[in-house]
């Protein structure tokens, strides 16, 4: 009896002190049109301490990649494959990996933009709050304007964004209270579903796609305070700063070099341009600073949970920083629900330092992403790894953690295999064996990447550079090497050739 009463008691304090799950939860965090260098821990000026303490504690990667374009991102980091291989949007010849780690007994939460077609609540997740659009107005997403603001500041008139909550669909989102900020809110909701689900023994998956700093440029006062006045000494000298500093922390090498200047020059802006501009950076800025003050909110809350060690947390962003000028309120500068404003071509130069080109581009500047992983249990802390990796790695790096198998349907329709490589390799201080060829598709924005060569489609011919002697793609190898150069765009042509619908 005795000896009954002990194992009771024992089995008791066991549940009560929340048994460890055999499985860890994940948190995947991805902004929206950030540079690869804004960030402090890649060589930025914004204050980001909380994302700073990951890579303090983690892995930086300073050779990761996600796609030149919002949707196509969404379509490969939720499949693990390439968009237009199981049918970009529609994601119908996927499986994300919520519908994967439902198999293995995952709660799966996200709180953010989807940007697909199937809401989230059809596509794997238990729970969804967030626009399921592209982008919107920060500080309201619909097209009413609450007591005593103007006009929600939108990209055109007829403009009504698709938002959502768990399976309803909402056109136009105005929530009644003046204080609704998109990326507070998003972090709220997640933070709320953590605390729900706090004492069910499954292991959790939080995906956090945050719309911020996309435009339009929206912040709030206080935030946009902390860095007024910090940029008046321009791009051009910001760009050679990050150069410097970046170098100096290891982001990047000794082959790298500062491209050339994509906008015009600082010193040909009037004082009042130039105030304008410091203004539009402040803003940018200022909104990157609250998804790190955000972010700070949502870490407390899982360490006192107690699950902070058996959590692997990743930062990334879902595209280059972006030069698209629809600036449709030009008379209402940047920050406010009214305005509809967007960072400079410029300032997205600066932002992608020392990187080539912007968003939609698959140049480095439009493809290359800071990925940091935190994970106290397995990666050692502080450290750094020039290894290659892609968005598409995630969903295979979720399998090989938890044993979980990539469903071979969905709704009837078969899933084709999904193409990433598990880090947990490189995770765990490891040599991976490579990716053979890496590609990328978005509209004319054509890439392929074999070893340290990588191909790009300019127009009807195709350029060729070596990344590891020209990491910031100066001097195009496509006359001294033609025929390295066909092989590797024939490789993407037949990679294209096996498109689900339209191969162009
Ligand atoms: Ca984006």
């Amino acid at each position: 009896m005795k000896r009954i009463l002990s194992i009771l008691s024992f089995l008791c304090l066991s549940i009560s002190m929340g048994a460890e799950k055999s499985n860890p939860n994940f948190i995947l965090i991805m902004v929206d049109d950030m540079g690869y260098s804004d960030i402090g821990c890649y060589g930025g000026e914004v204050e980001t301490p909380n994302i700073d303490m990951l890579a303090e504690n983690g892995l930086r990667f300073t050779q990761f990649y996600n796609t030149a374009k919002c949707h196509t991102t969404r379509a490969e980091i939720l499949t693990g494959n390439y968009a237009y291989q199981i049918g970009d949007q529609s994601m119908q010849h996927g499986a994300t990996f919520g519908e994967v780690l439902r198999t293995v007994g995952y709660r799966t939460l996200i709180s953010g933009k989807w940007h697909q077609n199937p809401l989230p609540t059809t596509r794997g997740f238990d729970r969804y709050y967030g626009l399921a659009d592209g982008c919107c107005n920060f500080f309201n997403p619909g097209i009413v304007a609450r007591e005593g603001e103007g006009d929600p500041g939108r990209k055109g008139q007829n403009r009504v964004r698709r938002w959502a909550i768990e399976d309803e669909v909402i056109m136009g989102y105005t929530n009644p209270d003046p204080k609704f900020y998109t990326t507070d809110a998003f972090t709220t909701y997640a933070i709320d579903r953590l605390d729900e689900y706090k004492d069910e023994e499954k292991p959790f998956m939080l995906y956090l796609p945050y719309t911020a700093p996309h435009y339009p440029l929206h912040a709030w006062p206080e935030d946009i305070a902390k860095y007024r006045g910090k940029f008046l000494a321009g791009w051009d000298v910001l760009r050679e700063q990050r150069f410097e500093r970046m170098k100096k922390m290891g982001i990047i090498g000794e082959k790298h070099q500062l491209t050339p200047r994509a906008s015009k020059a600082w010193d040909d802006l009037s004082d009042k341009e130039k105030d304008a501009e410091d203004l539009k950076m402040a803003v940018y800025c200022a909104m990157i600073d609250r998804v790190d003050q955000n972010l700070g909110r949502l870490f407390a809350k899982v360490k006192e949970l107690g699950e902070w060690d058996n959590t692997l947390i990743m930062f990334l962003t879902d595209n280059g920083a972006c030069p698209e000028q629809p600036n449709t309120t030009p008379d209402i500068p940047p920050g406010p629900v009214e305005s509809y404003r967007t960072i400079s071509v410029g300032w997205a130069n600066a932002s992608n330092t020392p990187y080539r080109k912007f968003k939609s581009t698959d140049y480095e500047g439009g493809i290359r992403t800071p990925f940091i992983a935190h994970w106290p249990k397995v990666i050692e802390p502080g450290t750094m790894t020039d290894q290659v990796g892609h968005i598409i790695d995630l969903s295979a790096t979720f399998m090989d953690i938890t044993g979980a198998e990539y469903p071979e349907e969905i709704d009837g329709k078969k899933t084709r295999e999904p193409a990433g490589l598990s880090l947990m390799p490189i995770f765990e201080g490891k040599e991976r064996t490579p990716h053979e060829e890496i590609y990328w598709r978005f509209n004319r924005a054509n890439a392929v990447r074999q070893g340290d060569l990588k191909a790009i489609r300019a127009g009807k011919s195709w350029e060729l550079y070596d990344l590891k002697a020209d990491p910031t793609e100066m001097k195009n190898l496509a006359a001294e090497r033609p025929e390295k150069t066909k092989e590797l765009a024939d490789l993407w042509e037949s990679w294209n050739a096996n498109s689900v619908g339209k191969k162009k």
